[in-house]
C-alpha cells in the first residue's frame, strides 16, 4: 500500500510543478480571458448616435445602450460589456470607423477584465 500512495503523491507534485512553470498560469493573460469595453464621454457626439452605435455594433438592447450612454455622459466613462480580446478590438474598430466617417469623435477602449 505505501508505495502506491507515494507514487500518487509524486504524480500530483509533478502536475503542480507543470502548472507553476506554464507561462499562461503566471503572467500571460489567456487568449480567451474577457476584455471589458469602455465607453468614453465627449462633448460633441449626439446621445442618440451613441445609443445607435451601442445597439448596432455591440448588440446592446435599448435599455442597456441608453444606460451606458447616460453613465458615460455623467461619469465620463462606462462599461459596455465583456468580449474575447480580439472581438473587443474588432468591435471598437468598427465603432470608431463608423463614428469617424459620420464626423463624430466617439471613443471606446478595452482593458482586461469582466464588465459589470
Ligand atoms: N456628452 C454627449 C452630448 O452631450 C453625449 C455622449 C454620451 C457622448 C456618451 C459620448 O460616450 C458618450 N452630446
Amino acid at each position: 500500500m505505501a508505495p502506491s500512495v507515494l507514487f500518487f503523491r509524486d504524480a500530483r507534485s509533478a502536475a503542480d510543478l507543470r502548472d507553476t512553470t506554464d507561462a499562461r498560469a503566471t503572467d500571460q493573460p489567456r487568449r480567451d480571458e474577457p476584455w471589458r469595453v469602455l465607453l468614453h464621454n465627449d462633448d460633441y457626439t449626439p446621445a442618440e448616435y451613441v445609443v445607435k452605435i451601442l445597439r448596432e455594433v455591440f448588440r446592446l438592447g435599448l435599455f442597456k445602450a441608453t444606460t451606458a450612454m447616460l453613465r458615460a455622459h455623467i461619469a465620463g466613462i462606462a462599461p459596455v460589456g465583456s468580449f474575447p480580446k480580439d472581438e473587443a478590438h474588432r468591435l471598437i474598430a468598427i465603432a470608431h470607423d463608423r463614428a469617424r466617417s459620420d464626423g463624430w469623435p466617439l471613443r471606446l477602449s478595452a482593458e482586461p477584465g469582466e464588465s459589470g
